[in-house]
């Protein structure tokens, strides 16, 4: 907690996570002076892992635990170790009747690190080059940023055998959306889920930039504190922002065991130093997972992470493809026809193949055109009215929340909360419409038979769908924005129906004279 302030839902992005003082009791850590090499802070579980009290420990070197020639070994890495975690798998020989612990070590806070874990084998699939091979190769040749998601996810779950693993990824308002899943057959899917970015502060982001995977075995666990808690030096609590077994935050475990999962591993998505995502993984009962398991599906978080750029800007060249073949057709269409409104709805394709949209409408001529879901002809009316009002002079308008405009928009919600309007002439009332729908009608409604609970013993229930709730507060009445290039393009079909009509026209007055 902050100095004299309790961290509760409203000041959560203020809790200093990194210092916590405590850790995961599944491991046990201990932080050495980097000159000296003597350990500075032992966990206080060292006496049930080790048989060695954190006190005895405190004050002498790691020979209290390994063998001369283990240290050695020890000793020769700690030059090349950074904060990156670097495992060595040495036994703890002079423990004795204790488990074989792996070593983790990493050197960050004027500290080197050891953390100590029980070896696990919950590896389910072999950890081979082959398989490795094959992943990347499917990672790569997936024609879709979504598909490669979705190969991630698969790969990662036959990996780990977590019940559920999903590609959480963040929008630009900081919320986010789940766009890839794999998950146990007999639980809800979360698919098309979204989530307000308060579910995970700012500072948790910024320690996600630095450190790739976090992994909560037992969300079940009584956090063990330092002995001593605080580093005699700076007196502080070391910072863990590298530490495997750093405790969470109280309010994250809430939020876990609401979601009934008791178990998790999440991996950062990082896209040019921005949190771009997360591989998170779930499980219902504690879930130890190897170290070097969990090292191989960081590799892979990292490789999905490489390839993100790439995709993206292919799935922007083929969208791109899209909308220009289909106009090119259009246009062939519009040219074509004698009367040029025949050519945008009566062939294939039509104007509501140019974008991804619910509805599309022609108002010309005092007649109207529908295709798709859209409004009905009496409020397109009213829409035309409105439009002519408040943008008189421009001859592309564009929204994603029509009812943050004009009240009376929210009765057309459902079919238009996005519009991308083009005004056809300098004659009023005459325009062609794209239409979005509000986003709570087109995302999955997951999980929607759930109870819905607000407190439990007047607590704040954390849980993903309570956040699914708040997230559809703060975008209700609005659409999936519309991209530059949809309006880039709406400008380019308007230019096009001018000269058409101008040609026309021309050709008229030609006749005529
Ligand atoms: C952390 N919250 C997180 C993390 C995730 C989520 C993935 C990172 C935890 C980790 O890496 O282990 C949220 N998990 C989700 C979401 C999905 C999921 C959205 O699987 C959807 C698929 N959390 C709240 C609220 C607060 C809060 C309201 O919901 C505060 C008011 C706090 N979340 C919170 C904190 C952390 C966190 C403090 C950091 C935990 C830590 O690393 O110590």
């Amino acid at each position: 907690t902050l100095v004299g302030q309790p961290i509760d839902l409203n000041n959560c992005d203020r809790e200093p996570i990194h210092i916590p003082g405590l850790i995961q009791p599944y491991g046990f850590l201990l932080c050495l002076d980097e000159q000296t090499r003597q350990v500075v802070m032992a966990s206080a579980n060292t006496q049930d892992l080790l048989g060695v009290a954190p006190e005895e420990l405190v004050g002498t070197g790691l020979g209290r635990l390994m063998e001369a020639e283990q240290l050695i070994e020890v000793e020769r890495l700690w030059p090349s170790i950074t904060e990156q975690g670097r495992l060595l798998g040495v036994r703890l020989d002079r423990v004795l009747n204790r488990p074989f612990y792996k070593l983790i070590l990493h050197r960050y806070d004027d500290l080197l690190w050891v953390e100590g874990e029980p070896v696990a084998d919950t590896t389910v699939s072999a950890l081979d080059l082959p398989t490795l091979n094959l992943t990347l190769g499917s990672l790569l040749g997936a024609a879709t940023t979504l598909g490669m998601c979705q190969v991630a996810v698969e790969q990662v779950r036959a990996l780990t055998g977590f019940d559920r693993v999903a590609v959480y990824r963040f929008t630009p308002d900081d919320s986010g959306e789940v766009i890839a899943e794999a998950v146990r057959e007999d639980l809800p899917p979360w698919l098309g889920m979204h989530y307000p970015a308060t579910d995970i502060p700012k500072q948790a982001r910024a320690m996600y930039l630095k450190n790739w995977l976090r992994f909560i075995p037992d969300a079940s666990y009584m956090p063990t504190p330092l002995v001593p808690a605080r580093h005699p030096m700076s007196n502080r609590p070391p910072d863990m922002t590298y530490s495997v077994l750093r405790s969470v935050s109280p309010i994250h475990i809430q939020y876990l065991h609401n979601m009934g999962s008791q178990a998790t591993m999440t991996i950062s998505l990082i896209e040019d130093g921005r949190l771009w995502g997360m591989i998170t993984c779930h499980h219902q009962s504690p879930r130890l997972v190897s170290y070097e398991l969990r090292d191989l599906c960081q590799f892979l978080g990292k490789t999905l992470s490489a390839l993100l750029k790439t995709k993206q800007q292919y799935d922007e060249l083929a969208y791109r493809q899209r909308i220009a073949e289909t106009q090119t057709r259009l246009f062939e269409l519009v040219s074509t026809q004698p009367n040029f409104v025949d050519g945008l709805h009566r062939f294939s394709p039509t104007l509501l193949d140019v974008f991804d949209c619910g509805g599309a409408a022609i108002c010309f001529e005092g007649e109207t055109i529908r295709l798709g879901h859209t409004p009905t002809p009496t409020q397109l009316a009213d829409l035309v009215d409105w439009l002519r009002e408040f943008a008189p002079n421009e001859e592309v308008f564009h929204t994603d929340s029509y009812a943050q405009l004009n009240p009376a928009g929210r009765a057309i919600r459902g079919t238009a909360s996005g519009i991308l309007a083009i005004r056809l002439a300098q004659a009023p009332n005459e325009y062609i419409f794209w239409f979005r729908p509000e986003q709570l009608q087109t995302v999955t409604w997951a999980g929607r038979h759930e109870k819905n609970q607000t407190t439990v013993d007047g607590q704040i229930f954390l849980s993903p769908r309570q956040s699914f709730e708040a997230w559809k507060q703060a975008v209700e009445d609005t659409a999936v924005p519309w991209q530059p290039l949809e309006i880039a393009a709406a400008r380019d079909i308007r230019l096009f129906i001018s000269d058409v009509r101008l040609k026309i026209f021309n050709e008229l007055q030609a006749r005529a004279r």
